[in-house]
């Protein structure tokens, strides 16, 4: 093997978002060394990773194959001694944890842009996960930045392609190449945590069904093989099962817009007892009844009060924590558990410290991501498979389960309004705006709400006191009602304002009322108080979740 030291320039925009560096799959494809540069810089803030071990794969999106290459041959010519790659180049995003927390590797790289449509319009991504399993926290990334600011050369292996499609090892001077089925490990670890004895029986005798769509990304071969070849769901329960490079032209956002199929079915007349997708990495989930929708926030509720039903969580919880967005079900929930429950800023990365910590078992956040302490990502077939244990064990329908929990806890009724690629200068003045409003807002009266207490939230991490700042607008209302406006760290083109509205409804005849109209109120008071359609022109949002 020829090592290649190779002259590079620095760009000036590799700084990681909420989740890895995210960019147009044209801005890899078309400026030299893009990708090569941060690989690099990622390794250059790594230290002792000789003889390491190094976790690679991605969601097979356009791309995938290619910086893969590219990525094993860096990753040999900086000393790593063990590279373990998913065949075909496939890991989702909580697979990938899995395997650097199983084999003690020192970490991973994952390709991926999420639910975000990939090929040469779309977007393409890369991020870097610790040893623990977990997102690199902010002192890596803002290192990786620094480093990509000042770097002119990187490290390569002049070799020929390797075979992504056949599993089996290799030796490379000394060095270790493992093509690795991407399920084996990831199924075995899920069959810990769930009855799939109860599972089974309950799929197979048909007494209950479910349809979980894959939207041609990554988990298609996880759910093939959990749901149909080991819990014996009837083959074709899983749709739309073969990773595509395009997504087969959609987008691999787990939502009511985006999963179409699985919503037609799961409100037409023969639908089945449980409907879930993932996204184009496999971390994050959607939860559906028959004809009804289960939201994140309240998902992630709902887990936590049946934890106790699934084998792997039967000796109760530590802890929950939610993002600072996400609905407060789970606060509730919480406090009749006796348990603390923590609120984060936006984005996996900070979760990580307090499930190492052993503070939590159960987090969540409202962009349909949920998970626990099996690995450090958010893991979307995890979460189906524990409503499917819940549903099962319980017998009973999920909207069953959900307006139970709604009686006995009350309804943090929610919705998120996304307004999507706007102009950045506009999106930030927004938040300028709203920030110099702050210390004006508390006391002031809106129709039939009254500011409690208005800030810019700032997180302190209880386990390393690190403080994270201006994680977004909160505005906290009476009777108990919640306004937030923050701006997308995972976007690729110009800025999107996310604009989350919530209000707890604790009276028991009100708990079935239509979402966007009982907060039309909250809504109204969000544009008097930003005036975004006024500023971007717009007649609404993009996306309403
Ligand atoms: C969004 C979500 C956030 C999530 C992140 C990554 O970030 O709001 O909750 O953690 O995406 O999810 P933002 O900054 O655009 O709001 V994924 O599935 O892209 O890894
Ligand atoms: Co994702």
């Amino acid at each position: 093997m020829r090592i290649e030291v190779r002259q590079t320039r620095p760009y000036p925009d590799q700084k990681p978002g909420t989740s890895g560096l995210r960019k147009k799959t044209r801005v890899f494809l078309e400026n030299p060394n893009y990708l090569e540069n941060f690989v690099q810089s990622i390794f250059d803030c790594l230290p002792d990773k000789a003889g390491k071990t190094l976790v690679l794969g991605g969601d097979g999106r356009y791309h995938n194959r290619k910086a893969l290459q590219t990525i094993v041959k860096m990753a040999l010519a900086n000393g790593f001694g063990t590279l373990l790659v998913g065949q075909g180049g496939l890991l989702s995003t909580p697979a990938a944890s899995h395997l650097i927390r199983k084999y003690h590797a020192l970490g991973g790289i994952i390709l991926s842009a999420s639910h975000n449509p990939g090929g040469p319009d779309g977007d393409f991504g890369i991020k870097y996960n610790i040893d623990n399993g977990g997102p690199a926290p902010e002192k890596y990334t803002e290192a990786f930045y620094r480093r990509s600011r000042e770097i002119d050369e990187y490290r390569i292996a002049v070799m020929d392609d390797i075979d992504l499609d056949t599993q089996g090892e290799h030796q490379i001077d000394g060095a270790i190449l493992r093509i690795i089925d991407p399920v084996t490990d990831y199924a075995e670890l899920m069959a810990q945590l769930f009855d799939f004895d109860r599972m089974r029986q309950a799929l197979g005798s048909g007494k209950v069904s479910i349809c979980f769509d894959a939207m041609h990304a990554v988990t298609g071969p996880y759910a093939k093989r959990i749901l149909e070849d080991q819990l014996g769901a009837p083959e074709g329960s899983v749709i739309n099962a073969v990773p595509l490079e395009d997504f087969g032209g959609g987008h691999p956002d787990p939502n009511l817009t985006y999963a179409r199929e699985l919503v037609e079915r799961m409100y037409g007349p023969d639908a089945p007892t449980l409907g879930a997708a993932s996204d184009g990495d496999g971390d994050r989930n959607m939860i559906l009844g028959r004809g009804f929708f289960v939201t994140p926030s309240d998902s992630l509720a709902l887990l936590a009060a049946n934890a106790h039903r699934a084998p792997g969580y039967r000796d109760g919880l530590r802890g929950v924590a939610r993002s600072m967005p996400t609905s407060r079900a789970v606060d509730r929930v919480a406090d009749a558990l006796g348990i603390p429950c923590y609120e984060t800023p936006t984005g996996w990365k900070f979760f990580g410290n307090l499930l190492d910590a052993g503070k939590i078992t159960l987090c969540g956040e409202e962009s349909f991501g949920t998970g626990s302490d099996h690995v450090r990502e958010k893991d979307g077939l995890w979460a189906v498979l524990f409503w499917l244990n819940i549903v099962v064990a319980s017998g009973q329908e999920v909207a069953t389960l959900v307006r139970d929990h709604w009686r006995r806890f009350g309804r943090n009724y929610y919705t998120r309004h996304d307004y999507e690629a706007i102009a950045a200068e506009t999106g930030h003045a927004i938040m300028d705006d709203l920030r110099r409003k702050l210390p004006e807002l508390p006391g002031q009266h809106f129709g039939s709400f009254t500011v409690e207490a208005a800030d810019d939230f700032s997180y302190t991490d209880p386990v390393n006191g690190s403080v994270t700042t201006g994680q977004g607008i909160r505005i906290l209302l009476e009777p108990e009602a919640r306004l937030i406006f923050r701006l997308s760290g995972t976007g690729t083109e110009g800025a999107t304002l996310r604009i989350y509205m919530e209000r707890y409804e604790p009276d028991p005849t009100r708990l079935d009322l239509d979402t966007q109209e009982t907060l039309t109120e909250l809504i109204e008071l969000a544009e008097t108080l930003s005036q975004v359609k006024q500023r971007t022109g717009r007649d609404g949002p993009t996306v309403i979740t």
